[in-house]
């Protein structure tokens, strides 16, 4: 889709020719664009985002939740010495105050570009991983001095597990393109799982593990990190922002980084659970939280990051059921491929659940 770009800048207080806009990144929710402007005669980079508005239904609302995450931050980062520019998002106001503009289109937003850095999509070096950890573990720490009262909950039930399996059950009888016959094997898988679902639900509703401020999409490629030391410069993709569990973030971070393989790729012998990977991410996200994790939340820290893969394939499979409507897909089977890895490191993880409980008990 092309839109008018130069007018679409011209609605942000950013001064300079724009010398290019192309698509940017693999997120799968909203559409991003490295956009180039041309500043003192030299080229400088910016984050473009269209924001998925058919998901994210009130944009005011969530805009003003990564305002008010992202002003918070800077000011904590200044008061450490650090660089904001670099250490928090940034975003480019539009000119009319608000942050993000609205045209015919749909909502765009603006970010400064987070220079040196980047957002790793697989773990080449175990040491990257150690360091994500420690970021989401104190980014963690960060948002429990956030007063969370002010944030407007954007996706409710986000990480509900009931709710998604409703949600699959729904889709499979509904089975609206067809698609059903397809995949009774992976249908069997998550049905016969269902008592995973309700575990971490339940112990939030009944107050034995508390609710927290969380960023709910801690994948790998949604934290950036530096290009020479690997060391992280900081959290991004702040939609989420919402109350959850801390199971949640340390797991899906498991289950994206502990792939050997990609989230969506077809030879699922080149997928697998690699346990080295999750005691290097464990190491570094307990020692950030420090005294910040109660001990019931430590407990569940594995069986999450088991839950939080179950619920990713669960998504996915809804997803192909309904025709591929929420997930950006590249090729037909996309998210079915996607399901399937899913399935793959589920497994894996269920043999060696004994053994990441031992490691989480060791920190
Ligand atoms: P989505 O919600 O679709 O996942 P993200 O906000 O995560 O969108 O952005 C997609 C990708 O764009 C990121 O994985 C990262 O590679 C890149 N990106 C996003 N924001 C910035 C930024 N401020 N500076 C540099 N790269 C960025
Ligand atoms: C989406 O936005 P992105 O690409 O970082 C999704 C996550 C999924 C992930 C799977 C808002 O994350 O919940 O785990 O894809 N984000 C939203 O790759 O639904
Ligand atoms: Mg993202």
């Amino acid at each position: 889709m092309a839109y008018d770009f130069n007018e679409i800048v011209s609605g942000f207080k950013v001064d300079g020719k724009l010398l290019s806009c192309e698509r940017y990144g693999e997120g799968l929710i909203n559409e991003t664009y490295l956009a180039i402007i041309e500043q003192d005669g030299n080229p400088v980079n910016f984050i473009l985002q269209k924001i998925n508005n058919k998901l994210f239904k009130n944009v005011d609302k969530l805009m003003n939740n990564i305002r008010l995450v992202t002003e918070f931050n800077r000011k904590k980062i200044i008061e450490r010495g650090g660089n904001p520019d670099r250490e928090s998002l940034t975003l480019i106001y539009a000119k009319d105050g608000k942050p993000y503009i609205e045209n015919k289109d749909g909502f765009f937003r603006m970010y400064v570009f987070i220079t040196d850095a980047f957002a790793p999509e697989k773990i080449e070096k175990p040491e990257d991983f150690y360091f994500s950890g420690l970021a989401f573990g104190n980014f963690a720490k960060l948002l429990s001095e956030f007063d969370a009262t002010q944030l407007y909950e954007v996706l409710p039930n986000f990480h509900n597990t009931k709710i998604r399996y409703e949600n699959l059950v729904k889709a499979i009888d509904a089975d609206i393109v067809g698609r059903k016959k397809d995949v009774q094997a992976e249908i069997d898988f998550y049905l016969s799982r269902k008592d995973y679902c309700s575990k971490i639900v339940d112990l939030l509703e009944s107050g034995k593990m508390p609710t927290k401020v969380t960023h709910n999409d801690t994948k790998l490629n949604n934290i950036m990190l530096d290009n020479e030391t690997g060391k992280p410069i900081c959290v991004i993709d702040l939609d989420t922002i919402m109350p959850g569990s801390i199971c949640y973030d340390f797991g899906d971070s498991i289950r994206y980084g502990c792939n050997t393989g990609t989230e969506d790729e077809p030879d699922l012998s080149k997928v697998n659970f690699d346990i080295e990977l999750f005691e290097t991410y464990a190491k570094g996200y307990i020692e950030a939280l420090g005294d910040g994790v109660t001990e019931i939340e430590k407990q569940h820290l594995p069986f999450g990051a088991m839950l939080m893969t179950f619920e990713c394939g669960m998504r996915f499979l809804t997803d192909y059921l309904e025709g591929d409507t929420y997930f950006r897909t590249k090729r037909p089977n996309h998210n079915l491929d996607r399901t399937r890895t899913q399935m793959k490191m589920v497994s894996d993880m269920e043999k060696v659940m004994d053994k990441m409980n031992a490691i989480v008990n060791k920190y």
